[in-house]
């Protein structure tokens, strides 16, 4: 207990001194006490004069020393009192009950192992050492971001920066010296997230196991995804040559096509850039969408392309980037988009005309594809956090629970088609994975991971949906009994299976990891073996759009065949990412090898010489296969993204406990429970 008399009485405190003696004048009593200032001042100038220069740089060096600890011992000062205030944050974070509902325990999975590289066809990527690395670069202001763990981060993004460096070099055709940032320069402000005033939802607080991870020694970039920004590189330079601020590039002619009139493929790709720390390009692409983006135009666009593209690639490069330019257009299109809801049952119209404010149905018909609208769900749902506006969730519910409750559904598997006046499938009896139906069951899974799944409606449709398939449409390949989903029409199994339906065994995979049944991943693994023969089996090493599996063993005949009517390969990048999904959740290595081989046949038949990538007519014919002349937006929004995430060894590189991506590939935050 303290006690001040007993101080008082012990007397003045002690203190210890450091004494410097620099001579005798400064022992007090020479020439008699003088402490004014002015004297003070001539006799520290005058004991400076008489030090040797040796002394005086001595001195001069260790003040410069004992200046810069203090300044760097101030700043991790900071760092880790950020770290302990997040720290506590993420120790809030509660698990979630789901009622009525058993989840199998999440499998525990081995942590993905380093990669192999493999150089064999690409001797110039082989790394060499930088003569020197480049100075750490701060982002220009609308790149600066609160980082609460910026030591981690900025060593993360100083080994990028070195990893590209040593690219550039090996790399004699582009000289350009690139700066980039690394993706965890990237963080989700605390001040972004709003609270919709229905749902109470928030932003995701960390995983408890984020603190561990971020101790870890960052992953730095390996050579593999080196190859994987070298050739979006090359993809970018045809599109920022010919078709800058266009839809499309057209590789061969050296010139665009237009869809909607709104940069689709800038837009697509900007998270890309960011994620890849493609920092010069995506700066100048940011430039693009401050300047010249504007949404009042006169023209008809897809909501659903339009949502999943445009919306979904500005949100995501908005969380990543934390520039509020993204979301302010973000916004804009989302509100532009809204008049397709206005229909008799609220299902919305396929078309809207974003300037007018009008929404119609296509010209051939009333009905809306499946697919589209219960495929827009993440985006505006997301839209409605962001902003506190209910009113895009409030739609876009409105139709999953509509579908929910609809007849029609053949244990959980629903038709093409949807009637927006009465609000019932039309075209009953038809029941497929792929085309117009594919991504309705991708967004049962992930609405329910999205929303920190509790709402139940989502998850049965899932569940029902997946037996469904496992009843209706699994079926077996003669001679290498590959496991493949067909169609059924009218009660009749057809053979046949849209590439599209390759983004089955990653969402498979991913409902295991978040505790759905382990049979899932069973069938994840099945099916991704089958995707990869769609690919292997071919001359080309590229899938076909369409292909038809043989139910019976004939002589000479592989499991695959293709109708000319199929062959042609649009650069998609559903096998890609089920690959990415299933090397994050087992490791398996033989996954990125995979990935690896279809990297170098994109690379080997669809490569355009003087810049960009380009669909094919023919994916038989390696001596000529037919280039179309078109390069997909998705091509760099998904299929070069997937990509660099598969040959990551990083879990944090887009962490899937925290973000979930649309079916465009743009990663959103997955909530949680208020
Ligand atoms: C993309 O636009 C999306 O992945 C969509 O869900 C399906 N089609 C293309 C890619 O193939």
């Amino acid at each position: 207990m303290y006690s001040g008399a007993a101080a008082a009485a012990a007397g003045p405190p002690r203190r210890d001194f450091i004494s410097v003696t620099l001579g005798p004048e400064d022992a007090v009593g020479v020439g008699g006490y003088n402490n004014s200032k002015a004297w003070r001042r001539r006799s520290c100038w005058r004991k400076w004069k008489q030090l040797s220069r040796l002394q005086r740089s001595v001195i001069l060096f260790l003040f410069a020393f004992l200046a810069v600890c203090g300044v760097l011992s101030y700043t991790s000062m900071g760092e880790a009192w950020k770290s302990i205030t997040n720290k506590s944050l993420d120790e809030q974070r509660t698990e979630q009950e789901i009622p009525g509902l058993k989840l199998a325990n999440p499998a525990v999975l081995p942590a993905p192992q380093k990669a192999d590289a493999n150089h064999g066809e690409y001797p110039e990527l082989s790394l060499q050492k930088p003569p020197k690395p480049p100075p750490v670069r701060r982002g220009p202001s609308n790149l600066q971001i609160k980082a609460p763990r910026r030591d981690m981060r900025l060593k993360t993004r100083h080994d990028t920066i070195k990893a590209v460096e040593e690219l550039v070099e090996a790399d004699k055709v582009e000289k350009t010296e690139k700066s980039i940032i690394s993706w965890r320069g990237a963080v989700i402000e605390p001040d972004q997230s709003t609270e919709p005033p229905s749902s109470k939802i928030k932003e995701p607080e960390k995983p408890s196991s984020v603190d561990a991870e971020d101790q870890k020694e960052p992953v730095p970039i390996n050579e593999r995804q080196l190859a994987v920004i070298e050739a979006f590189r090359h993809a970018w330079k045809g599109y920022k040559d010919f078709a800058w601020g266009h839809d499309e590039l057209k590789p061969l002619s050296k010139s665009y096509s237009e869809w909607f009139g709104l940069g689709l493929t800038l837009i697509d790709a900007l998270d890309t850039m960011w994620i890849f720390g493609l920092k010069e390009e995506f700066e100048e692409a940011r430039k693009w969408v401050a300047n010249d983006l504007v949404f009042d135009k006169n023209v008809d666009v897809n909501l659903f392309e339009s949502t999943i593209r445009i919306l979904g690639g500005l949100l995501s490069t908005y969380h990543l980037s934390g520039d509020s330019l993204f979301l302010e257009k973000a916004k804009d299109i989302g509100n532009r988009l809204m008049p397709a809801f206005k229909t008799p049952s609220k299902i919305p119209y396929s078309d809207v005309n974003i300037g007018r404010g009008t929404a119609h149905p296509p010209r051939w018909t009333s009905d809306s594809t499946v697919a589209e609208v219960t495929s827009i769900q993440l985006e505006f749902r997301e839209l409605s956090r962001l902003t506190g506006d209910e009113k895009f969730q409030k739609a876009v519910d409105e139709v999953m629970k509509h579908v929910h409750a609809l007849s029609g559904k053949n244990d959980g598997l629903v038709p093409m088609f949807i009637n927006t006046n009465s609000g019932q499938f039309t075209h009953l009896g038809v029941y497929t994975l792929g085309a117009r139906a594919d991504s309705y069951y991708e967004y049962l899974l992930k609405q329910w991971i999205q929303g920190g799944k509790k709402e139940n409606e989502l998850l049965e449709d899932y569940m029902r949906a997946i037996e469904g398939v496992k009843k209706h449409l699994l079926q077996r390949s003669e001679p290498k009994k590959l496991t493949f989903v067909g169609e059924l029409a009218h009660g009749h199994f057809s053979a046949k299976m849209d590439h599209l339906v390759c983004f089955l065994p990653g969402t498979l995979a991913l409902g295991a990891h978040n505790g759905l049944a382990a049979d899932h991943m069973k069938l994840a693994e099945a099916l991704i073996e089958t995707c990869y023969q769609m690919y292997a089996q071919v001359e080309t090493g590229l899938s076909p759009e369409i292909v038809h599996f043989n139910l019976h063993a004939q002589k000479g005949h592989k499991d695959v065949e293709i109708k000319p009517a199929d062959r042609h390969n649009l650069l998609r990048p559903e096998t890609v990412e089920s690959l990415f999904y299933m090397y994050r959740f087992t490791g398996d290595k033989k996954y990125q090898d995979w990935g690896w081989e279809i990297l170098q046949n994109f690379n080997r038949y669809t490569r355009v010489p003087t810049g960009g990538y380009t669909s094919i007519n023919n994916v038989q014919n390696p001596s000529n296969p037919e280039p179309r002349d078109k390069m997909e937006s998705f091509f760099l929004g998904e299929t070069l993204k997937y990509m660099f995430l598969l040959f990551s060894d990083d879990i944090d590189l887009i962490n899937l406990d925290k973000y979930i991506f649309n079916t465009e590939a743009h990663p959103l935050p997955i909530w949680v429970p208020a």
